[in-house]
């Protein structure tokens, strides 16, 4: 038996999102995200049709959820603010009531003991400027280095720890390549262009966080999916694995932490005449505003062989440079379809440590969503989740490992607290260390909880 014992004042936690937790009132002020506009008109693209009003209330059971996250003994919780919610045409008048919810909703935390980690930005664009393009338009950088300052000076007295936005590469990639979040197109010059205005509005923001002066520090949250090659020793598989890898990982981790963007990405880029529009002053904003740590979220690796298949779409895609490779012997979350490979949180975090100039990180998502989590209900009423256990165990095991070779990686936020919803796939499966009952909205620690509560209390676990 080994003793897993992590560095003084680990950040225990967990994470969320506004959008996913929040939900709306009749009187609350919100403006509509993509979200509320694309269940309003498309409603049967969403799992058992259930949209983003409702989520889990938190608007008005944050009380509650707060003193939840206090007896398992969280230090630390990760939420957004919902751009649409302060700023309901996200830019100009401020919605009060935003303030107010977000200034309590803090302060309960606090209060508490648990220190708010505050997301920008978790794909929920409002409303009113996707009408003008989203991000595919110059001025939604604008309008979000504006909103990104006016969180500042609201909440900086509050928050320590900022974020610009949450895997920016999703709203690339379910956006503009594979139509799971809105406007669903399928078409990489967009995608492009969509990414690098994300990457520039982070840059922008972090500069504006610098110009306050404030206190703390502020980073972006990145989901990295190591990617491995089929054949490692085959020189094609791994010129595979490298594009994949800067399509999906460099193309954000690049700029965010070296303030560069990647030579093979700009090379294909170029190649297909798809260079997004810049400006001359851009690359120095990126350049001198990089993060001061990174979020990692980490789910499940890339596996990619070099490219056999027919192409199949009639516009360039990033499956143009590689094959998926389906590893025979691959772990499998069913319910997600998520391959679970414990040790790619390891060889991310020596990736870090090694080409990324040990950057200060921490594990701002991991988790497994599963369905139907109600067979497991014991006697008591409580959910018995020891797979989620077994799960959580098994890549802190990895976090560990890569502390003790020297990763600077301060904390483990799971995803997420409460159950929650989860864009198009609502509440089918579920990620909490509490379940909520949607049916009463009842919240019940499971038993994943209360062994997290003993992991923070020991500051690890016994193996
Ligand atoms: C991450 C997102 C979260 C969350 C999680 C689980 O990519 O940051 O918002 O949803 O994945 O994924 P899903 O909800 O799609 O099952």
């Amino acid at each position: 038996m080994t003793n897993l014992h992590f560095p003084k004042d680990f950040w225990w936690g967990a994470a969320a999102s506004g959008p996913q937790t929040e939900g709306r009132t009749a009187d609350d002020g919100k403006g509509d995200s993509i979200w509320d506009y694309w269940y309003a008109t498309e409603p049967e693209r969403f799992y058992q049709k259930r949209g983003p009003k409702d989520t889990v209330q938190l608007l008005q059971r944050y009380p509650e959820d707060v003193a939840l996250m206090k007896e398992i003994g969280f230090n630390s919780f990760r939420t957004s603010i919902q751009w649409s919610r302060l700023l309901p045409e996200g830019r100009g008048a401020v919605n009060q009531q935003a303030v107010a919810f977000y200034r309590e909703y803090f302060a309960t935390l606090i209060e508490n003991g648990i220190e708010p980690f505050i997301n920008l930005y978790h794909f929920d664009m409002p409303m009113a400027l996707q009408k003008e393009g989203g991000w595919l338009n110059r001025e939604t950088v604008t309008a979000f280095a504006d909103y990104a300052a006016l969180c500042f000076e609201l909440f900086g007295d509050q928050v320590r720890h900022w974020f610009t936005q949450n895997e920016p590469i999703v709203p690339v990639e379910m956006g503009y390549l594979y139509q799971q979040h809105y406007p669903a197109e399928i078409n990489l010059a967009h995608a492009v262009q969509v990414g690098y205005h994300e990457a520039l509005a982070s840059a922008l923001a972090i500069q504006r966080f610098r110009q306050s002066q404030q206190s703390g520090e502020i980073g972006i949250i990145l989901n990295l999916t190591p990617t491995y090659p089929k054949d490692p020793n085959d020189e094609k598989d791994g010129q595979a694995a490298q594009l994949a890898d800067a399509f999906f990982n460099r193309s954000f981790l690049d700029p965010a932490v070296k303030g560069t963007f990647p030579e093979e990405l700009i090379t294909v880029l170029n190649e297909l005449a798809i260079m997004p529009e810049t400006r001359a002053e851009d690359l120095q904003i990126i350049k001198e505003n990089t993060v001061d740590l990174l979020g990692v979220n980490y789910y499940q690796p890339r596996r990619v062989q070099q490219k056999r298949s027919a192409k199949t779409a009639d516009t360039p895609m990033p499956e143009d440079y590689f094959d998926v490779y389906d590893w025979p012997e691959k772990k499998i979350n069913p319910h997600r379809g998520w391959e679970i490979y414990e040790r790619g949180i390891y060889d991310t975090l020596i990736n870090l440590r090694d080409n990324y100039g040990n950057i200060p990180c921490y594990i701002s998502e991991n988790g497994m969503g599963v369905e139907d989590e109600t067979r497991f209900i014991d006697a008591s009423g409580q959910i018995q989740d020891e797979y989620r256990i077994t799960f959580i165990k098994d890549h802190l095991r990895y976090v560990h490992q890569a502390i003790q070779e020297g990763s600077r990686c301060r904390g483990y936020h799971m995803w997420t607290c409460m159950d929650n919803w989860s864009w198009l796939n609502e509440f089918k499966n579920r990620y909490g260390f509490i379940a909520v009952d949607l049916a009463t909205q009842k919240r019940t620690i499971k038993k994943s909880g209360e062994w997290f509560r003993e992991v923070i209390q020991q500051n690890g676990f016994v193996d």
